[in-house]
């Protein structure tokens, strides 16, 4: 661990049906960067495989699969398996993936330096455990991916809870970010001097906020130990910033929605003590309360709890911008998938989002009801106790055979809402962002075409890229080799 340059952690999710539930949770919860499907080429494509496959495109998480037991297979149903594979990751309900044998080490290479691995190319491998066969792939495979953050779903969430607060701060970030765009549109845009002066401003804040987010940390726990001597450890995903060890943080929230303050003591990755873990590490930390009338037993520290380094109170933070504290209701965007019956206000189902795992009741719905394939806003409340949530992150609403994925779009600390209004302000933000995407979606897509057409030119830019992503390696691994283990 402390020799190594390139640290692979694997979760080992269960597949059978019984477990759907727990595998559902490490998917959203542990924030996995890839999701990797075994499927037993004996076997064929089985109900749970589906349901996995369709869990992972539901969150946004790039996946392969592996195909084992090959050496057991007889090679009509090894083909038979594989047809039924790709007829699956073709199909619509899987946003029309491209599956593509690995068969050389040379097709890993085509496939990873396309960077379209994370949109739709899907790698297949073919391996047998027992005899070996097709492993090496999947070692060289691992070792080229690249770690994602797939806790982070800024773009709309930004732009929304922007909006909210300062609508012209927010048109001022669409800006920046319409940058290289329709020189027209910019124009329009730089018109006015005030325009000018207010991203000055936004350059300014933002210059603040990256300050202020050096000694910022978050990090959801998923799981608590009571060790021996050293007290109450919690582990989890540093979703933020970086958690060090005797860093001041808020742990919460508790079922009051009361967050207590806590000193860290040590920090460790797997196994190994550290200064500090940074985005996207799972540590465990040992903890200790400042205070003593705050000290909790551990049985009431729960999964999809935080450690944050900042709690706010009835406003968005100044460092993110985003709601910091704990919220009873929250309105979602959701989809039906599947759903025997109709869909009403007063369903009690149970939302499964990053780390939170609770039973929510649907208080309101942007259309009278919702069927399988519906898709609609609704507000959601929670039933035991508030959470700590984070707006735009993927969620998937499970109850027996339904099933919806969806995001969180609003958060409501409180639930005291009367009338559907904030549906249409919504829909109309929503409206605005799509019209973006699709913007932004055409502009690369302009890019790709130019890139394509200068072909010459392009071998030497794949390679300038490479250069630079090297750098960054080293960089990063240089960061972390200079932190005292
Ligand atoms: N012949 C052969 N057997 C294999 C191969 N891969 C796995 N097996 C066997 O399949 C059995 C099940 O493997 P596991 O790794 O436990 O399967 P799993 O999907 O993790 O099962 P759960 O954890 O129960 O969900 C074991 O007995 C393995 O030895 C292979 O490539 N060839
Ligand atoms: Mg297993």
């Amino acid at each position: 661990m402390k020799n190594s340059s390139n640290v692979v952690t694997f979760i080992d999710l269960a597949g059978h049906e019984k477990y759907l539930r727990t595998t559902i949770s490490g998917l959203t919860g542990a924030f996995p960067d890839y999701a990797l499907i075994v499927v037993g080429a004996n076997m064929g494509i089985s109900k749970m495989t589906r349901e996995h496959i369709q869990v992972a495109i539901a969150l946004s998480i790039p996946l392969f699969v592996v195909v084992t037991k090959i050496d057991i297979a007889p090679e009509k149903i090894l083909k038979h398996t594989l047809k039924q594979l790709a007829k699956l990751l073709k199909s619509p309900s899987c946003n029309s993936k491209i599956p593509i044998i690995m068969r050389k080490k040379k097709d890993i290479d085509t496939c990873l330096s396309k960077d379209k691995f994370i949109d739709r190319i899907t790698p297949v491998f073919l391996v047998s455990a027992v005899q070996g066969d097709g492993l090496d792939r999947i070692n060289l495979f691992l070792s080229k991916l690249e770690p994602r953050k797939p806790w982070r779903h800024n773009s709309t969430l930004d732009a929304i809870s922007e909006e909210e607060k300062e609508p012209a701060q927010a048109a001022q970030a669409a800006a920046a970010e319409n940058k290289e765009g329709d020189p027209v549109e910019k124009a329009e845009q730089e018109a006015t001097k005030e325009a000018e002066k207010e991203k000055e401003q936004h350059a300014e804040h933002k210059k603040d906020e990256e300050k202020k987010e050096e000694t910022m940390g978050e990090l959801e726990i998923d799981e608590t130990f009571a060790v021996k001597g050293v007290g109450i450890v919690v582990s989890g995903t540093v979703t933020g910033g970086k958690i060090g060890t005797n860093q001041k943080l808020f742990l919460g929230p508790f079922s009051d929605g009361s967050f207590k303050e806590v000193q860290t003591r040590t920090v460790h990755i797997k196994r190994v003590g550290v200064e500090f873990a940074l985005e996207g590490e799972s540590c465990t930390v040992a903890l200790r309360f400042v205070k003593r009338k705050d000290v909790v037993d551990r049985a009431l520290i729960r999964k999809g709890m935080v450690l944050v380094s900042e709690v706010t109170k009835d406003k968005v933070s100044s460092v993110t911008g985003i709601y910091l504290g704990s919220v009873w209701a929250f309105t979602a965007h959701i989809m039906v998938l599947h759903h025997p019956t109709t869909i009403n206000p007063g369903y009690q189902p149970v939302v499964h989002c990053g780390g939170i795992r609770q039973t929510v009741t649907i208080m309101k719905m942007s259309t009278e009801r919702l069927r399988s394939g519906d898709s609609a806003l609704v507000d959601l409340k929670f039933l035991c106790h508030p959470e700590f949530m984070h707006v735009n992150r993927p969620l998937i609403i499970r109850e027996g055979n339904t099933k919806c994925i969806g995001r969180v779009i609003l958060l409501h600390p409180e639930y005291n809402i009367d009338d559907n209004s904030h549906f249409k302000q919504i829909e109309e933000q929503l409206k605005e962002e799509r019209v973006r995407q699709e913007m932004m979606q055409q502009k690369m897509l302009e890019k790709e075409k130019d890139i394509q057409s200068a072909m010459g030119g392009k071998k030497k830019k794949d390679k300038d890229k490479d250069k630079d992503k090297d750098k960054d390696r080293d960089k990063d691994a240089d960061y972390r080799s200079r932190r005292k283990y």
